[in-house]
């Protein structure tokens, strides 16, 4: 291929490589959803259909990308967990937020209808921001979902409580804020509880947990045994996989099954009972 006297300006690009061996998250969020979700009269605090959307689209950013071993969703943002020894697009940051948030974006836009057929998507259109972290031990991975997780739970009693003053003690928004200053969360329970009747550990777990997305081996069918549930291989030190044995793994990891839940995952339980979710082989 000849070169051409403008071929010097590919020389201004940058590289942006992210740093081997570490775990990636890349969390979307959605731009300017307060005004969105006021267009679309998303229900509050919780609108379960466009909660139910955003897990749509993010599963369907798992099954395309079986990189993303995990992710964990809340309000209008979402976080999706590369494996550390993930090599998709040699690590290039903006190759993958890009990916990432496009491919997202796309499927919320494709998916609107099921969720809100009634609503027909106009303007604004919805659009997602994304970044790439990078967290070098499990145990900064794990702190970093259990960040997000106990945010979910701290932002949905407050909206709970707040909008329950609104809607059912007919208090306006400035009272409301007012009346839940300098609360702790058990004042918080003990207003839904005593003025309302709520139980606020009755309510619909997919709004106080979130909801995490993964690979259930569990689930894929019987003729697969996959290789990531092997002890052996989840306790072994790292060691290069041999081509066909990985590439056995990837179509197990395309196989599995991809499921959707909303539990705890900040005590250790959740990781225990699916090691393979964080193991050495993604
Ligand atoms: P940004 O992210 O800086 O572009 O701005 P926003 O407006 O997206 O702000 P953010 O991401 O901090 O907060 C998310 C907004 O989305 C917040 O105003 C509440 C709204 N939202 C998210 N989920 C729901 C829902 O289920 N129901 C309702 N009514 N609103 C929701
Ligand atoms: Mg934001
Ligand atoms: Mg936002
Ligand atoms: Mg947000
Ligand atoms: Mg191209």
């Amino acid at each position: 291929m000849a070169n051409s006297k403008y071929e010097y300006v590919k020389s201004f690009e940058q590289p942006d490589l992210l740093l081997p061996n570490t775990w990636i998250v890349i969390r979307i969020d959605g731009r300017g959803f307060h005004k969105f979700s006021d267009k679309y009269a998303f229900k509050k605090p919780n609108d379960r259909r466009a909660l139910d959307l955003m897990n749509a689209a993010a599963e369907r950013v798992l099954i395309e990308l079986p990189d993303v071993v995990v992710a964990y969703g809340i309000s209008d943002e979402y976080s999706f967990v590369l494996h550390r020894s993930c090599t998709l697009f040699e690590r290039r940051s903006s190759k993958l937020v890009t990916t990432i948030v496009s491919m997202f974006s796309a499927y919320y836009v494709h998916l609107w209808p099921s969720f809100f057929p009634y609503s027909p998507l106009t303007f604004p259109l919805p659009g997602f921001d994304g970044r790439a972290v990078q967290y070098p031990t499990v145990q900064n991975l794990r702190d970093y979902m259990s960040w997000r997780q106990v945010d979910c739970h701290i932002n949905n009693l407050y909206n709970t409580t707040f909008w329950t003053l609104i809607q059912q003690g007919g208090m306006d928004a400035k009272a409301a804020e007012a009346e839940l200053a300098g609360t702790l969360a058990a004042d918080k329970n003990e207003i839904l509880f005593s003025r309302f009747g709520m139980n606020y550990n009755n309510e619909p777990d997919i709004y106080k947990k979130g909801s995490i997305v993964f690979r259930d081996y569990e689930l894929v069918e019987a003729t697969t045994s996959s290789p990531a549930l092997n002890e052996e291989a989840l306790t072994a030190p790292e060691i290069a996989l041999s081509k066909t044995q990985a590439e056995k793994e990837r179509k197990a990891r395309q196989k599995a099954k991809v499921v959707v839940q909303h539990v705890d995952f900040i005590k250790d339980d959740f990781w225990e009972q699916r090691p393979w979710i964080l193991s050495n082989r993604p």
